[in-house]
């Protein structure tokens, strides 16, 4: 099967990886968030699609899950020293890709005509895929005012409690060469464990994406998610705080409730089969019966799926996407709750 997966930063990269693992070159392809994108010191920095292209060449930091291992941090160094803005740390080697990236965009070249010739260089297999050329910078709505994603990411540790999100310039975006057809040619398209709201939401605003995923699904294609949410807590970044933040209780639940009828499958971590009563693994639910939908109104019936959905490492994931496989080639099993 050719999957196409789209991913947010460190829990997508991560499941990417297993993907990439599991799957002979060419059969995976990424899609990756814009929405984080954003120019300090006068560089493109593009964290969601260097944390994708890090993590499946294994250069990641492993601690950070963004970032490079066996970084050296000189430039940064110098920066604090003369009293610059040290609030976004930048690695030398790191700063080595958004100097070459900046060059590149300076003398016209799109952003994913970079992404795969850097892939290429670093023996990548994966297609990685910005989801659109076009800058579409996520703003946050919160109790301190707008604030551009990594000021509230980074910078205020999201902190401020969130009532909104904007991704500026999203109507006159459209999607970088090779994103449709990735998702017409895909014969399973997998939302990863990635914030529905800042990684995900973006990526299916961009004018074209969720029409095409749409009609996917309609022809058949399975559309599966894995959850970003345990035990009502976010594995990595802040999306459960979120969900509580806009009046939802965060759980799994939630999340397929949050994609609603764009799914046909959702994985959840076993630790949350009380969440569904009766559960068996494929049992169909409706979540949105139950759970309060996000503004997309959507309804729907998912396949559900469940194990241990925490990768703590390589083999985790290669598990993880493994099983994936076999119940996306499997076909649709399991009963109705
Ligand atoms: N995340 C942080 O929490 N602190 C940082 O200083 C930081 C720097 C950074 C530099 C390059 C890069 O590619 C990612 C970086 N990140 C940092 C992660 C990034 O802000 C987030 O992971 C994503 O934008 C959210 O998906």
């Amino acid at each position: 099967l050719k999957i196409t997966a789209i991913a947010g930063g460190v829990g997508g990269a991560r499941m990417a990886d297993g993907f990439a693992q599991v799957l002979s070159s060419g059969g995976v392809t990424v899609i990756v968030n814009v929405g984080d994108d954003f120019d300090h010191f006068g560089l493109r920095i593009c964290p969601d699609l260097d944390t994708v292209c890090y993590t499946l060449a294994g250069l990641v930091n492993p601690q950070t899950g963004w970032g490079r291992a066996e970084e050296n941090w000189e430039a940064m160094g110098v920066i604090r020293k003369l009293g610059g803005p040290d609030w976004f740390n930048l690695g030398d080697s790191d700063l080595g890709l958004h100097l070459e990236r900046t060059r590149r965009m300076g003398e016209g070249q799109r952003l994913s005509t970079i992404t795969q010739e850097v892939c290429k260089v670093w023996g990548i297999t994966a297609a990685v895929l910005p989801v659109s050329d076009d800058p579409v910078p996520t703003w946050l709505e919160t109790e301190e005012g707008l604030l551009p994603f990594q000021e509230y990411f980074v910078r205020l540790r999201c902190e401020p409690p969130v009532s909104g999100f904007r991704f500026a310039g999203v109507d006159q975006a459209r999607p970088a060469p090779g994103v449709l057809d990735a998702i017409n040619s895909a014969d399973a398209i997998v939302f990863c464990p990635s914030n529905p709201w800042v990684s995900i939401d973006p990526v299916l605003a961009i004018p074209g994406v969720k029409d095409a995923l749409v009609i996917q699904k309609e022809n058949g294609k399975r559309l599966l998610a894995v959850s970003p949410i345990i035990g009502g807590q976010t594995v990595k970044g802040p999306a459960a705080k979120m969900y509580r933040e806009l009046g939802i209780s965060p759980s799994a639940l939630v999340v397929a409730a949050h994609y609603g009828d764009l799914l046909t499958d959702f994985v959840f971590d076993s630790s949350d089969r009380y969440l569904i009563p009766g559960y068996k693994p494929g049992i169909v639910f409706c979540p949105s019966a139950t759970h309060k939908l996000d503004q997309s109104g959507l309804e729907g019936e998912i396949r559900f799926w469940d194990t241990d959905i925490l990768m703590k490492d390589r083999a985790d994931r290669r598990r993880l996407a493994a099983e994936i496989m076999v119940w996306l080639e499997e076909g649709p099993a399991g009963g109705k709750a």
